[in-house]
């Protein structure tokens, strides 16, 4: 696993299952606006949480691009679950922006619990069709400039689902520290 300190805050990149993360307090969903079963990272965590994460999600429902909220996780091995929603490529917009708002807004919802680990998937880049390497570098870019603000959280993860993609970010942290 590549780790990088940033501001005092461990940046990690590494190859795996979101829904298989320990020994990280919140995990990041790449939700749909209903914050329902999807495909993708979406089903991996709702099938691993069980029915009860969907139910607590239900009155949350529907939210906007860009948009985070927090729940608990359930059966998974963490405390929270953070479903934000990414924007569908072209179609959402400006979705760079809102991409990035995505990363701002579930590290805040973060800091605001009092959570020292977060692992994130790489959000948008699936079913919503966000181009790769212009999506890791908003999402190391934005991690980046919002470290200096963190308190509580101590180590920011990215699980990426194939080692093409884990290569990818690992090449844009090196260009970008
Ligand atoms: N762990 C880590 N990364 C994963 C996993 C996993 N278990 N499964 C897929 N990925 P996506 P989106 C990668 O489609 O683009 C859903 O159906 C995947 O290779 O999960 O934000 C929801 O219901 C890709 O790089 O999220 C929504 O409707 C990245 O995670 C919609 O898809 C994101 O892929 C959200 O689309």
């Amino acid at each position: 696993m590549k780790k990088v300190d940033l501001n005092g805050i461990s940046v990690e990149i590494t190859k795996g299952d979101i829904a298989n993360q320990p020994d990280i307090d919140a995990i990041v969903n790449a939700a749909n606006a209903r914050l329902q079963i999807g495909g993708g990272v979406a089903g991996a965590i709702h099938r691993a949480a069980g029915p009860g994460l969907e139910e607590e999600c239900r009155p949350l429902a529907p939210i906007k691009p860009g948009k985070a909220v927090i729940t608990s996780a359930h059966n998974l091995p963490n405390r929270f679950v953070i479903h934000c929603l990414g924007p569908v490529y072209g179609i959402d917009k400006p979705s760079d922006k809102l991409l990035a708002e995505c990363y701002r807004n579930a590290l805040n919802l973060a800091e605001e619990k009092e959570i020292s680990s977060v692992a994130f998937p790489a959000i948008s880049t699936g079913a919503f069709g966000f181009p790769f390497e212009p999506a890791t570098k908003i999402a190391l870019k934005t991690v980046m400039e919002e470290t200096a603000g963190l308190n509580s959280l101590k180590i920011v993860r990215f699980v990426l689902f194939s080692e093409k993609d884990r290569d990818i970010f690992e090449k844009v942290m090196d260009e970008i520290t």
